[in-house]
């Protein structure tokens, strides 16, 4: 998401870290019966598609009881967990907001969910995307401390003017990341696991490249943020990514990347390791304008 038009002071009501209270009783019957749906829509989907440290923390957080969660309540089992919390913001946070929370191990989730006429496609993220869609993965120990690296990455990155670069980085790992497990190929990305579409198109559509994941590679890289990738980049493991931030030297890298020029989105690189050359069928045709 760009939070380049955002406003840089809170909106009314909200403190000056953008947080607001949950107001958890506040929510309607109708509010809640959208989470229930949306829950047992994509866990009937997620076994067998979804990486282990997904589903654990899926167990672990147990989102299901009374529909929409109480961020208290999540709050004491995440937070003994791993030492994340969740709090609650409007919408999208300006960029140094939104990292100064993560590398304070604070995720901010959206309080608000979306209408039952628009349960697929939403352009903010609300609750259901960002407490069921990330919050289980901040359970695993590995993937909470890479988290808080990037939003630590994050607020260097806007000073060496170069977060267009590292926004690729989570956008290709935290929203859009496949692993690899010993039964194939699993989505780990909070914005794959939080769409029943997207589930199932990013593994099993042949439309999309599946490439390994290369951190420079990913940097030069370009997204879609209004359809399906075109391409998904697979991890051996959650611990490669702890491993990139924590061992690479950022200043060198956004130097390099200065004088070298992005990859075509649907682009295929010598050195790129080939888990599906996709047809690119599905963008080819016009995507989600011309499906449905
Ligand atoms: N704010 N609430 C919210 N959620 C996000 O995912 C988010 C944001 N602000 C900025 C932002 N993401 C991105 O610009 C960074 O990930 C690069
Ligand atoms: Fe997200």
């Amino acid at each position: 998401m760009s939070a380049d038009a955002m406003p840089t002071a809170p909106p009314p009501g909200a403190r000056p870290d953008w947080t607001i209270d949950q107001g958890w009783a506040r929510y309607t019957e109708a509010e809640h019966q959208v989470w229930i749906t949306l829950y047992e829509r994509q866990t009937a989907l997620l076994p067998g598609r979804a990486a282990d440290p997904f589903l654990k923390g899926l167990d672990a957080l147990d989102l299901h009881r009374a529909g929409i969660p109480d961020f208290a309540r999540i709050n004491e089992e995440l937070t003994r967990l791993t030492g994340w919390s969740v709090v609650a913001v409007p919408g999208l946070v300006p960029d140094e907001v939104f990292f100064d929370h993560l590398a304070n191990r604070r995720f901010p989730a959206g309080q608000f969910i979306r209408k039952p006429e628009e349960l697929d496609y939403l352009q903010e993220p609300d609750i259901f995307h960002d407490v069921f869609g990330h919050v289980p993965m901040l359970t695993d120990p590995t993937f909470a401390d890479y988290m808080a690296a990037y939003g630590k990455g994050g607020q260097r990155a806007l000073g060496f003017g170069h977060l267009h670069n590292l926004a690729r980085l989570y956008w290709y790992t935290v929203e859009f990341g496949l692993m690899e497990s010993r039964e194939g190929l699993r989505i780990y990305g909070a914005g794959i696991v939080s769409s029943r579409a997207e589930s199932v198109f990013a593994l099993d559509d042949p439309s999309p490249n599946r490439l390994g994941f290369d951190l420079e590679r990913v940097m030069r890289t370009p997204y879609r943020i209004d359809d399906f990738q075109q391409v998904y980049f697979v991890i051996p493991a959650l611990q490669t990514l702890l491993d990139v931030t924590t061992q690479t030297d950022f200043a060198p890298l956004y130097r390099r990347l200065e004088g070298a020029k992005d990859i075509p989105i649907a682009a295929i690189e010598p050195a790129d390791r080939v888990f599906t050359r996709g047809t690119q069928a599905y963008a080819n045709a016009g995507g989600r304008t011309r499906a449905a």
